[in-house]
């Protein structure tokens, strides 16, 4: 087993706030594990900003920086009621709403010249069991959507593809109870949960086969 100090970090990124909300959920959970452990490897928390443009190039220069042993990528998704662990990126661009530097793309793809889509490179089923087993609220998403999460969720996965034992992949979650005060009906999830949840995540991302696997029901119906 490689000795503590020379394991490689695993790398976790946030996005800004967007779309007026004074946070972004995403940013505050993996900011308030960044230089923790999990595993014997060091958390790196990443912010990448709600831009099309700005977002791939950040999280490349990250990836190529730590050399990291496993990656998570977590978004914003308001109006979902629990963690989703999203299990596909497909490659389109296609904005309903305009991001941080004003553009939205319609109908342009991720990657010109890419496959579709990627499958996530997390366990889906045993994180999802290690998730309920630990009480959280989780579930599998068919969909992470055609923004900036979906672009780089793609983008992630994309940039590794010749690193095929690096586990990776992209995490939705709900609103924090702060932002839910603004979304009347909306649903939120407290930030220790949503820590709990990535560190069961990441624990699980490194280490599969220690933990249950459950099988996946089929999923959200969008
Ligand atoms: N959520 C957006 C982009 C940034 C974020 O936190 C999304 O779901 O695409």
């Amino acid at each position: 087993m490689t000795p503590i100090r020379h394991r490689p970090p695993v790398l976790l990124t946030g996005f800004d706030p967007f779309a007026g909300e004074a946070v972004n959920p995403s940013w505050e959970a993996v900011r308030s594990l960044d230089g923790s452990r999990i595993g014997g490897h060091r958390i790196v928390a990443c912010q990448l900003p709600t831009s099309f443009g700005r977002a791939p190039r950040a999280l490349r220069n990250a990836l190529r920086e730590l050399q990291p042993a496993g990656v998570v990528c977590v978004g914003q998704a308001g109006g979902r009621t629990h963690i989703s662990l999203e299990r596909v990126a497909i490659n389109v661009c296609d904005a309903r709403i305009t991001d941080n530097d004003g553009a939205q793309p319609r109908n342009e793809p991720v990657a010109s010249g890419g496959p579709d889509a990627y499958f996530t490179r997390l366990p889906l089923p045993a994180c999802l069991a290690s998730l309920h087993l630990a009480g959280i609220p989780a579930e599998i998403s068919n969909t992470a959507g055609t923004y900036v999460c979906n672009q780089v969720m793609y983008a992630l996965l994309h940039a590794l593809r010749a690193r095929r034992k690096v586990p990776a992949g992209f995490v939705h979650i709900p609103y924090l109870p702060s932002q839910a005060v603004a979304h009347r009906g909306a649903p939120s999830m407290s930030p220790d949960l949503v820590r709990s949840a990535l560190r069961i995540l990441v624990s699980v991302m490194l280490n599969p086969s220690k933990y249950p696997a459950a099988t996946p029901p089929s999923g959200r119906e969008e």
